[in-house]
């Protein structure tokens, strides 16, 4: 062939595929947040197709949880303009090259903390934070570096492996799992963070046997799965810790057998939960994100044998101080993201769970709004008023 013919020919073929290319473009709505502590605009984005072993996701329902809203504020670093959204569940639109694990049309729930399962994390029986898909490494990017979004001709950043404030979201294969077709999106998307999060830190983390005496630091969505987690361990005292007396009565509902409210006290509350306990608690949770009640919550726990789970998500720049007397008497302090699940493959069994009847997601969903209303679902998230709100798209 002609030199000119051959030039010509590529030159075709690269417009080809230029076109197809933006054929698989879709524009749909996202909640943005252009900047920090804005609330969300509602815009119209363009969500590139999914490259090798990706997957794009239409979301049918996302849940609000706390870590957005640290975001929005600022306390958790994130790279702005984004789309936050962590929770949530959907179905495969498509996928790229060599995606095995699923296909077009499955129903699935993104997975925050990625499961690759070959990296040294992922083949070890302990531990859930794959080494090779950093959930945290707050580059805002898909893991070959660049984004999927574009809004006015400019890239927005994704969040946590996973952004579902979008109509269509592109997440990594190994941040999605494939669950029961029959599954509830709009209930079983909470399995995607704050029940998986609280059930697992007490299940899984904490490990809580039968018997056991318990202390939940917020009880909040995840909280209140902690409390359902401890009781289905077997615990045989729950006691429920928040400022917030609204959140007293579901969490009686759920399980808490004693609730305190700090304010009702002028002593610190770890002094309270001893003597109420006669000499602290087995098991303590933060699910709160302070570190004042990180460093309560452990010295609530027994000195010899008492364990103390940090679940709650501290401000990116804070630190702690405390006393090594604390540990040196025998406690432990613990921390576990997304509940120490290895997400992949423990997502797709705690839908069947649910779908089994073996724990309910009800008495957590307060709320059920329209996406467009999100700024509301965080107002009312902001005041106390919700413990999860699900918006629909
Ligand atoms: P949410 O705000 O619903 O609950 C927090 C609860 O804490 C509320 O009921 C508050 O009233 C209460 N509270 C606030 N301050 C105090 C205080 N000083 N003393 C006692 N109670 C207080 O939040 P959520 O349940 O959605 O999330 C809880 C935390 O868990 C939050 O920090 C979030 O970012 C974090 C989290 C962690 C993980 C993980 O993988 N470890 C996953 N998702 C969320
Ligand atoms: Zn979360």
């Amino acid at each position: 062939m002609h030199k000119k013919e051959r030039k010509k020919e590529r030159k075709e073929e690269r417009k080809k595929e230029r076109k197809l290319y933006f054929d698989q473009v879709i524009k749909c709505k996202a909640a943005i947040c252009l900047e920090v502590n804005k609330p969300f605009s509602i815009v119209e984005i363009e969500v590139a197709p999914p490259k090798a072993q990706e997957v794009r996701i239409k979301i049918l329902a996302t849940g609000i949880c706390r870590s957005d809203d640290h975001a929005v504020n600022g306390s958790l670093y994130a790279p702005f303009p984004i789309i936050l959204g962590h929770e949530a569940a959907g179905v495969v639109e498509s996928v790229g090259e060599g995606v095995t694990s699923v296909k077009p049309g499955d129903k699935v729930i993104p997975l925050f903390v990625p499961q690759c399962g070959e990296c040294n994390t992922c083949l070890h029986p302990r531990g859930n934070l794959c080494t090779r898909h950093n959930f945290a490494d707050g580059r805002g990017l898909m893991p070959d570096g660049t984004s999927r979004f574009t809004y006015k001709g400019k890239a927005v950043h994704h969040f946590a492996c996973t952004s579902t404030f979008t109509e269509y979201t592109v997440v990594h294969e190994s941040a999605v799992a494939k669950i029961d077709a029959a599954a509830p999106p709009e209930k079983i998307c909470l399995i995607g963070c704050g029940f998986s999060t609280g059930y697992g830190s007490a299940v899984k983390t904490a490990q809580v046997e039968p018997g056991s005496t318990c202390a939940v630091f917020g009880l909040g969505g995840v909280g209140l799965s902690v409390v359902m987690g401890c009781k289905a361990a077997g615990a045989s005292r729950i006691i429920g810790v928040d400022i917030n007396k609204d959140k007293f009565a579901k969490a009686k509902e759920l399980g808490v057998t004693d609730c305190v409210n700090p304010k009702d006290f002028d002593k610190p509350i770890q002094d309270v939960l001893i003597e109420m306990t006669k000499g602290g608690v087995d098991y303590s949770f933060e699910v709160i994100g302070r570190t004042e009640t990180m460093t309560a919550a452990l010295a609530s726990c027994h000195m010899n044998y008492g364990t103390s789970v940090i679940v709650g998500l501290a401000p990116s720049a804070s630190q702690i101080t405390f006393h090594p007397m604390l540990l040196f008497t025998g406690r432990t302090w613990k921390g576990a993201v997304f509940g120490s699940w290895k997400s992949k493959e423990a997502v797709p069994k705690l839908v069947s769970d649910f779908m089994a009847k073996k724990f309910t997601l009800d008495p957590l969903i307060t709320h059920t709004l329209p996406f467009d209303k999100i700024n509301e679902g965080f107002e009312l998230l902001r005041t106390g008023k919700s413990i999860r709100t699900v918006l629909l798209f």
